[in-house]
Formats: structure tokens, sequence, C-alpha cells
């Protein structure tokens, strides 16, 4: 079979347009930011002959429940704004090994570069999300600057942080009723950041790192993407409404995110909410 162009795979031009998304809004300074994309090896065929293995690295970890699974990365220190114009420089197409040790790059990274800085946070969080989804596919990092600026005057604690985002626009509660969490600051790329997000994942798809930035999970680039925009919309109004120096007269009460609730079928995450009114069920 022939195989066709990869560069012209959607794979590909969604991981782009979304890193150009993400460097337009701000939150991709420089090199900052990293995606990896879970792609099933049937679609990867069509563009790949994917028993050509170019190298094999070291993980520097074991992670064998995502023995033989596809990944396509961003690069380390490869800038967002500047992602479209090389794919096969700037992304990788990463397997991991059987026993969960190494990964074999299967194309990019011509320049002979590394996958993303945060390739254990993100095969961690993809371990996690995918035992509880199987159609979790996409990891995806940002220097989200609302959500970030945030964390320097909100408690690092994930109900109340989530509550507070819940409260800023009718849209959250909708999109993340899982909520978000929060980590307190870790040295980026490190392994610890890696388990303690991935541990913070089996219950939520955000987890906001201090004073850095934001992971999203999602079955699509744009699941993902959605949910950080979401947070961080939310995260912009809070800002806003603490820059005026006034209390805050009204807002959506817990009873009205029931409600909200009850209106999309939602399940807000537990212990967050006050209980339900009685005579309001
Ligand atoms: O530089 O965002 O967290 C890439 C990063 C590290
Ligand atoms: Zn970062």
């Amino acid at each position: 079979m022939a195989l066709h162009d990869i560069t012209q795979a959607p794979f590909i031009t969604e991981i782009c347009e979304a890193a150009s998304q993400l460097w337009s809004y701000g939150w991709a300074e420089r090199n900052g930011g990293n995606i990896s994309y879970r792609l099933p090896s049937e679609e990867v065929k069509q563009y790949l002959d994917v028993t050509h293995v170019k190298r094999k690295e070291a993980l520097n970890f074991t992670i064998e429940s995502l023995a033989g699974e596809i990944f396509l990365v961003t690069g380390s220190g490869k800038y967002f704004k500047h992602l479209h114009r090389n794919p096969a420089a700037n992304l990788a197409l990463i397997r991991v090994t059987e026993d969960g040790q190494y990964y074999e790059l299967l194309w990019g990274l011509e320049g002979g570069d590394l996958p993303t800085s945060e390739l254990a946070s993100h095969l961690e969080c993809h371990r996690v999300r995918l035992a509880q989804d199987p159609q979790h596919r996409v990891i995806l990092h940002t220097h989200a600057t609302a959500i970030s600026a945030m964390t320097f005057i909100h408690e690092l604690e994930d109900k109340k942080f989530t509550k507070t985002l819940w409260q800023m626009i009718t849209e959250c509660l909708v999109v993340f009723p899982d909520g978000v969490a929060v980590l307190p600051w870790m040295v980026a790329g490190t392994q610890q950041l890696g388990k303690k997000s991935a541990e913070k994942m089996k219950d939520t798809r955000i987890v906001i790192w201090a004073h850095h930035g934001i992971m999203g999970a999602g079955q699509t680039i744009d699941d993902a993407f959605g949910l950080v925009e979401t947070a961080e919309k939310a995260a912009a109004i809070y800002l806003q409404i603490c820059s005026t120096r006034q209390a805050i007269r009204q807002s959506i009460t817990d009873q009205q995110l029931w409600e909200l609730a009850d209106a999309f079928q939602v399940t807000p995450r537990e212990g967050i909410l006050a209980p339900r009114e009685v005579g309001h069920e």
C-alpha cells in the first residue's frame, strides 16, 4: 500500500493549529507548553512504515501499561509559534516499547532533538486518563496567563479553587463538572511533577501547576483545549473582579449550580457544593 504524505495527516494539521492558537493567546511564550496526542497504530500506518525505528531512547521510568502505544508529541525546546513551519523538525511520533522502559522514534525530530521535557507528566497522565476513559487521547500543557496569576492569590486547594471557577461563569460547571486540581509549585520536567499530576488526573481532567500553567486531558485536541480555555476565561474574570477591590455583591449560588447541573445532566464533583436545599430536589 502506498503511504500518504504524513505532513498532510489530520493529526499533524490539528496539533500545528492548536500550537499556533496557544501562541496567539499568549500562553506559549518562547518554547513554553507541550502537547501529546495518542494515535491508533492503524491511523499512523497510512502514513508511515511503523516497523522502521529511527532511534530508541530510555524513558528513565517504566510505564508498562502504555506498551505499544504511539504518541505524537511536541519536541523539547520547540517554539509553538514555529511548529507549523516544519512539523518534521518540531514534532515526534514515538512508541513505548513492550517493556515500558524505552520509546522508539518513528518519525520527526529531524534535528536529533528530544521529545518534550514534560514527557514523564504526559505519559503518567495518559496512563491514568486511559484507565478512566478508553477514548482518552490528548494531554495539553500551556502557560495560561490568568490561571497562573490566580495561583498567587487564591488558596491552592482543589475544591475551593474549583468552586471559585464554577462561580465565575455558567459554562464552567457544565464543561468541567469533575472540577480542577491544583498542585503546589514543583520543578518543571520532573517525574515528581508527573506522578503528582497523574494522581490528580484520576478524578479530574484539569490539573493546575501553581506559578507555571495548566494541563488539560481530552478525547480530542479540541476537547483538551476547550477545558483549558474555559478555566482560563473564568480565571480572567476572577482577576478582573479582584482588581476592582470591590466586595462581590452577588454570584451564582450553590442552589443555582445544582439547577444548572440538573439542566445539563452533569454530576458536580462531590464535596464542593453545599447540599441541595430541602424542597428543591
Ligand atoms: O518549556 O512548558 O513545562 C516547556 C514547558 C515546561
Ligand atoms: Zn510549562
